[in-house]
């Protein structure tokens, strides 16, 4: 099998590989910097990613070797956001980051390289990371000005621990994969060459699994860290379930057939 195109974009490539997606952020000549734009698009591969029930797991990378993404590109941030094509300041990032978290589909990050600013927050806010040996992960926004003062501070200190976080964030230091792997940062280093390969892997293992488990598990740790918001996924997940039950229809049927439903004939577990 190879990847197709699954859609052609100008700052990012959608591939699939029967029911692996794969984005990448191509802007390699800037260490895969983004823009609005960039995000937008991706933005969009992952909305098709969710909408798309044949596509499990999604991959999210940059392309080239020598980085996964370096945060937003510093040469288009005007005053109050990045600007695109629209003319508009945005922070979209954050959808982004939202759109990743929500999405009841396992996202990897695959990183090669460089995992910088709010390029390393996009790397957090996968559910799992697997790293070549040649990866490094920062912050930069104190030298830079800019935060992440949401998933990019208070999630990352649930991830690696408020000692480790405010460290990250207070000396803007690089961080090796090894280093970030004790961390508890990433999942696994591998050697550059096997990246991808591995990945897959890891991607044919969680393909063999329930993905109605894999939704609750993703949507019950978001219940613990998202507040309201992350109640309302894992509440809407068991919505869903119970819309598929015999119960759940007789609710519905009675509505429609003008009767009173009978609720009598379902059983009241322990
Ligand atoms: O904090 C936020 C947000 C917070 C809240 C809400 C939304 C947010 C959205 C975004 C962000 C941020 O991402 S702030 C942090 C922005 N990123 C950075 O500060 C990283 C800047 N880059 C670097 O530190 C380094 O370039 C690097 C460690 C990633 C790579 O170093 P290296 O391998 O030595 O390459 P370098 O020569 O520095 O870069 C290669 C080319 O890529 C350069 O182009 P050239 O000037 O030679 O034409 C460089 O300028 C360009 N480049 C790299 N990163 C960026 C970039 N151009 C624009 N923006 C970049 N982020």
């Amino acid at each position: 099998a190879e990847w197709k195109t699954i859609t052609t974009y100008s700052e990012i490539l959608f591939e699939r590989m029967d029911h692996i997606a794969k984005i990448t952020i191509n802007r390699p000549e800037v260490r895969n910097a983004f823009t609005p734009d960039t995000i937008q698009e991706m933005i969009e591969a992952f909305t098709y990613c969710r909408d798309d029930e044949s596509i499990g797991v999604i991959i999210l990378t940059g392309q080239g070797d020598l980085a996964f993404c370096s945060g937003g590109d510093q040469k288009v941030r005007g005053n109050g956001g990045y600007v695109g094509k629209d003319k508009i300041a945005r922070l979209n990032v954050l959808d982004l980051q939202r759109l990743i978290r929500v999405i009841p589909k396992p996202v990897i990050a695959m990183v090669r390289g460089w995992s910088v600013g709010g390029g390393n927050i996009l790397q957090l806010v996968c559910d799992l990371t697997i790293a070549a040996d040649n990866a490094q992960f920062m912050q930069t926004g104190p030298k830079v000005g800019s935060f992440d003062a949401g998933y990019g501070s208070a999630y990352l200190a649930r991830v690696i621990g408020h000692k480790k976080a405010k460290e990250v964030w207070f000396l803007c230091k690089p961080y090796t994969a090894q280093e970030a792997l004790e961390m508890g940062w990433i999942n696994k280093v591998v050697p550059l060459a096997d990246v991808e390969k591995e990945t897959l892997a890891w991607c044919q293992e969680i393909l063999k699994k329930s993905p109605t488990a894999l939704r609750f598990i993703k949507a019950a740790m978001n219940a613990d860290t998202d507040g309201l918001a992350g109640l309302q996924q894992i509440a809407g997940d068991s919505t869903m379930l119970f819309y598929e039950s015999d119960e759940g229809k007789e609710g519905r049927d009675a509505f429609v057939e003008k009767r009173e439903p009978d609720f009598d004939k379902f059983p009241k577990f322990p």
